[in-house]
C-alpha cells in the first residue's frame, strides 16, 4: 500500500517590529520558504497575522486608524511573491492575515494553497478572544474583540494534499469544539496559527502555564481526533510584549514529533503520515461506533453555563 506522507514544514516567526514593512515580512517568509524547499517540504504553515505586528495590542478610537495592517486581496501586491516562489517549488502555502473585505468586514483570516498554486479554501476565526473596548489599566491590550468580526462560517475541512485539511487560528485550538467540528468531518491534518503572549491580563496566575496549556490543547485534539495538528507561533518579544513560541508538530497519537527551540524564525519540518490517523480513527476514536451525541444535546444548544438549582 502506498502510504500518504505529507512533508510538512512549520514556519515559527519571531518578532514584527511596527516599523516593519509588508516587504520586508516577506523576505522573512521567503527566507524560510528557501529552507522548506531545501528540505523538500511538501507544505510551509506559517503563523497567524503573519504580515505585520500584532496590531491589536493597541487602541484606537477609529478602527480604520489600522487599515494599514490588513490586506484587501490575498495574494496581495506585496504578498504575490511568495505565493508564485511557493509555486515554482511546488510548496504548498498556509499564511494568516488581517483581512478587510469590499463590504468592509473584518477578520483574522489564513488562506490555503495547494502545490500548484490552488486555492484550498480561507478560513475566518471563530473564537475571537480579548476585549473590544479600551481598558488602559493592562500594561498591553489584547482588542481582537474590535478590530475582529466572530466569522460564522465555521470549520470546514478540504481535500487536499492527499488527505483531509482543516484550518483554525490561535484561541479556537483551545477550544475541543474546533477539533471535534472537523472530526466529524474526517480530518487528518489540522493547521493553526498562534500569537499567545505569556502575560493574561484578567489572572496572572496563568502566565508560567502557557507553554503547557498550549501543547496540552493541541495534543489533546489531536489524539481525540485521531488527526495530526500543526502549531505555529509568531513568538518572541514584540514591541515589548513577550508571546510563546514552542511551535509544534504533533501526530494522532498526540505525540509532538518536532519543536522548535528558539524564540525566532525557525522551521521545523516532520513526514505527517495522514494513514496513521486510522489508527485512532477506527479504534478508539471510532466516532460512529461509539459517539452518543443524542447525550451531548447541551454542547450545541446551550451557550453558558446553567448550573442546576
Ligand atoms: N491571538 C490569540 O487568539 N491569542 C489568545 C491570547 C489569549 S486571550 C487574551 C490565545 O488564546 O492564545
Amino acid at each position: 500500500m502506498i502510504r500518504r506522507v505529507l512533508r510538512v514544514a512549520a514556519a515559527q516567526l519571531g518578532p514584527i517590529s511596527r516599523e516593519e514593512s509588508r516587504i520586508e515580512v516577506v523576505k522573512r517568509l521567503l527566507a524560510l520558504l528557501d529552507q522548506a524547499a531545501e528540505q523538500r517540504a511538501d507544505l510551509i504553515v506559517y503563523p497567524e497575522l503573519a504580515l505585520t505586528t500584532f496590531f491589536p495590542r493597541w487602541y484606537t478610537e477609529e478602527l480604520s486608524d489600522h487599515d494599514h495592517y490588513y490586506e484587501r486581496s490575498m495574494p496581495g501586491p506585496e504578498t504575490r511573491v511568495l505565493f508564485d516562489a511557493a509555486n515554482a517549488h511546488g510548496i504548498g502555502v498556509h499564511l494568516g492575515y488581517a483581512e478587510l473585505t469590499d463590504d468592509g468586514h473584518r477578520y483574522n483570516t489564513s488562506i490555503l494553497v495547494d502545490g500548484t498554486g490552488r486555492t484550498v479554501g480561507t478560513y475566518r476565526k471563530v473564537h475571537i478572544p480579548g476585549h473590544a473596548d479600551n481598558e488602559p489599566w493592562r500594561p498591553f491590550q489584547h482588542l481582537e474583540r474590535r478590530y475582529f468580526e466572530e466569522s460564522n462560517d465555521g470549520f470546514r475541512v478540504w481535500r487536499a494534499f492527499g488527505g483531509l485539511v482543516g484550518m483554525a487560528i490561535c484561541n479556537d485550538r483551545r477550544w475541543p469544539e474546533t477539533y471535534r467540528e472537523m472530526g466529524l468531518q474526517g480530518v487528518e491534518l489540522i493547521l493553526i496559527g498562534y500569537n499567545t503572549p505569556l502575560h493574561y491580563a484578567p489572572d496572572p496566575a496563568q502566565n508560567p502555564l502557557q507553554a503547557f496549556h498550549n501543547h496540552l490543547c493541541m495534543q489533546a485534539g489531536a489524539y481525540q481526533n485521531g488527526t495530526w495538528v500543526v502549531g505555529v507561533a509568531k513568538g518572541g518579544t514584540e514591541e515589548g510584549v513577550e508571546s510563546l513560541a514552542q511551535s509544534a508538530i504533533i501526530a494522532p497519537s498526540g505525540q509532538i514529533v518536532a519543536q522548535a527551540v528558539t524564540t525566532e524564525d525557525e522551521l521545523i519540518v516532520a513526514n505527517c503520515d495522514l494513514d496513521w490517523c486510522r489508527h485512532y480513527k477506527e479504534t478508539l476514536f471510532d466516532f460512529a461506533r461509539y459517539r452518543r451525541p443524542e447525550m451531548y444535546g447541551r454542547i450545541t444548544g446551550q451557550k453558558g453555563v446553567e448550573a442546576p438549582s
